[in-house]
């Protein structure tokens, strides 16, 4: 059996998205990976259904003897989030179906986030296999997309990335890593032990720590986010009007996530 290490899954997941990066012409899109993990038994963890929705799941839900969850960051590069910044005409009002002169995202944007899909459920399949082959198991969260009544998902990548010491959240809501904050976040359960990394407790977003910056409720056109709150069903409709142009499984926007002095790393 082979060892199996936090640094060994590390190596696996870089080399696993440097790989399909190459064999697919997909080097434009992603910078270097990031992977935390998760104790199962953790606090956090057991307390996911009364911090985000009562119908959250818990890793045992996937696997039964779950020992610990694999949460993984894939960052996209600068060159496509450049793609997605637009100029952003206020935060007016927005109509029943919204006016045309509010902008799309990039199709770019729209592209990498089907292409990083693909790609994310390639390497869970990975892990699982590698799991295996080490002597464990391992389990992709199912049945988790966004359900459309509540606009959440009982299975929250972010809440999870939390735990796993990944980052904090930001004003956007988005988890900002040590890579920032503009990429996507996937996560396999599993029955290794692996020791779990401390959860972050210094405050990264500026807008949380001094009330400077707020650039990403500027820069929503739709008035969903502002520095007073989030308001999911605004954000859901700009993300549905993409997907009427780009295609069904391009349900994106994105303008709070780009360009930001958060998106590409700390914020200093
Ligand atoms: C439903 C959903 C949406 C909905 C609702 C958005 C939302 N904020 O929840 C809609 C369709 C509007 C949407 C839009 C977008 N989404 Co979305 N979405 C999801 C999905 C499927 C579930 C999210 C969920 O259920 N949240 C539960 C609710 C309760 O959480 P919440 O509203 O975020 O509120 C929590 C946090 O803000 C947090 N929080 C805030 N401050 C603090 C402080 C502390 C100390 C703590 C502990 C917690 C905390 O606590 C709140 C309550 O739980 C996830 C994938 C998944 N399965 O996790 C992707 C996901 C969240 N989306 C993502 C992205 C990238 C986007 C978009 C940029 C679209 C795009 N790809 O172009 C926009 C950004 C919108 C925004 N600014 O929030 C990424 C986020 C990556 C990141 N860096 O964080 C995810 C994780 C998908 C992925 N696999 O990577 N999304």
């Amino acid at each position: 059996m082979e060892e199996f290490t936090k640094e060994s899954v590390r190596k696996l997941v870089s080399a696993f998205v440097r790989e399909y990066a190459g064999n697919h012409g997909d080097e434009a899109l992603w910078r270097e990976p990031l992977v935390g993990f998760a104790a199962a038994g953790s606090p956090y963890i057991r307390n996911l259904p009364e911090i985000v929705t009562p119908d959250h799941r818990l890793p045992e839900d996937f696997l039964p003897g779950a020992e610990a969850v694999i949460s993984y960051f894939i960052p996209f590069t600068e060159a496509l989030g450049h793609t997605n910044r637009s100029e952003c005409p206020g935060a007016g009002e927005p109509g029943p179906g919204q006016s045309d002169d509010e902008p799309y995202a990039s199709r770019a944007w729209a592209d990498a986030y089907a292409e990083t899909n693909r790609m994310m459920e390639a390497l869970d399949e990975m892990l699982v296999s590698r799991l295996r082959d080490a002597g464990y198991h391992g389990a992709v969260p199912h049945d988790i997309g966004l359900d459309p009544k509540t606009i959440m998902s009982p299975w929250s990548q972010r809440h999870i990335a939390y735990a796993a010491g990944l980052g904090t959240f930001g004003l956007n809501n988005l988890l900002i890593t040590e890579q920032g904050c503009c990429g996507r976040f996937h996560s396999v359960v599993t029955d290794a032990p692996f020791p779990e990394d401390p959860v972050l407790t210094e405050e990264r977003c500026l807008f949380r720590r001094n009330g400077s910056c707020g650039v990403c409720a500027k820069r929503c056109f739709s008035g969903a986010l502002t520095t007073a709150g989030f308001d999911r069903k605004r954000c859901y409709k700009v993300t549905v009007r993409n997907a009427a142009r780009y295609g069904a499984d391009k349900d994106v926007c994105g303008k709070c996530n780009v360009d930001l002095p958060c998106s590409y790393g700390i914020p200093r």
